[in-house]
């Protein structure tokens, strides 16, 4: 029985980061991201979200630096 728990942590683990790895693909609100409340994503606000971070480009149209809640609509 010891054994078998023993055993059973590096599945519970590996089961723990399948649903991390999940979490980090859904979308994250506007709000979540905008850290300073300033109604603006910056890149380094949005470098906290891979996927973001890299459609940052993309989605910056203005090519400003930051996205606008109306430029990060296109995102979600
Ligand atoms: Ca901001
Ligand atoms: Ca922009």
């Amino acid at each position: 029985m010891t054994r078998f728990s023993r055993l059973s942590v590096p599945a519970l683990l590996a089961a723990l980061a399948a649903t991390g790895a999940w979490a980090a693909d859904t979308k994250p609100t506007f709000e979540s991201l905008d850290k300073n409340g300033d109604g603006k994503i910056s890149l380094s606000e949005a470098s906290n979200h891979d996927a973001l971070f890299v459609a940052f480009k993309s989605l910056d149209t203005n090519k400003d630096g930051e996205l606008t809640r109306a430029e990060f609509a296109k995102y979600q």
